[in-house]
């Protein structure tokens, strides 16, 4: 298994060749919330490219269905979530089919729709992923980044998923392997790694700094999503 790196969404097209497995990772903050909507028992997260096509898909699924996301870090107008992790409890999201789309992560995940297979992972996921990338010949580890510039925190999750594979024996690419050193710098301490990242810095300005907290935990949630026919779901 050969383990790449794309270092942001916008790069993702150049990157897939149809092969690959394809991790897609917005650690701050659309995998985390994904992740953790599964984890407290979402059935469906559909991705969508703006608030609008959202709204519009809203009309036409059952009354329970929710929308979630964000732009500038913030709630969408008519929505009935945001975008942190802590606002999709079970009592909220259990059962229930979720509509989401944020500025980074769920742009991420529709451009990874030409690989062989697609999947969400983060800190929160690390070791379920990589059970999960077995038996992939190739791995493309895609960090979502910030608005098509490089972001701190998704390295650092890809670092993580890459260490754990490479204990399974896959070769690491160079950029890969840099993930994996940054991660093994500061794998006793990812709260201040995610803290001291720009993206972390506006989460902490915002008021969210127990976001942080919580997406830097590894292996809190043994899920993994995963993207089929335009939406995720958990396959067992
Ligand atoms: O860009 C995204 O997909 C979001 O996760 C960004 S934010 O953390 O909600 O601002
Ligand atoms: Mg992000």
């Amino acid at each position: 298994m050969l383990v790449r790196t794309c270092l942001t969404a916008d790069g993702l097209p150049q990157e897939i060749t149809g092969k690959e497995a394809v991790v897609v990772i917005d650690v701050l903050r659309a995998s985390s919330t994904i992740i953790t909507a599964f984890n407290s028992g979402c059935r469906e997260v559909i991705p969508v490219a703006s608030p609008e096509e959202a709204l519009e898909m809203k009309k036409n699924l059952p009354k329970e269905c929710l929308l979630g996301g964000e732009r500038e870090a913030l709630i969408i107008p008519g929505f009935d979530l945001g975008n942190s992790p802590q606002e999709y409890r079970p009592e909220i999201v259990r059962g229930k089919t979720l509509v989401m789309t944020t500025t980074n992560g769920t742009k991420a995940l529709i451009l990874s729709k030409g690989a062989a297979s697609s999947l969400i992972g983060g800190f929160l996921n690390a070791s379920a992923v990589t059970g999960k990338l077995a038996s992939a010949p190739e791995v493309l580890l895609a960090c979502a980044g910030t608005k098509g510039r490089f972001s701190l925190e998704d390295f650092a999750a890809a670092g993580a998923i890459a260490h754990r594979l490479s204990i399974r024996g896959a070769k690491l690419a160079d950029l890969t392997m840099a993930a994996c050193g940054l991660y093994l710098a500061y794998r006793e301490k990812l709260e201040a790694l995610l803290s001291a990242s720009e993206h972390g810095q506006r989460i902490i300005r915002l008021g969210w700094q127990a976001d942080i907290s919580y997406c830097g935990q590894e292996d809190l949630c043994p899920v993994v999503p995963v993207f089929q026919e335009n939406s995720l779901r958990i396959v067992i």
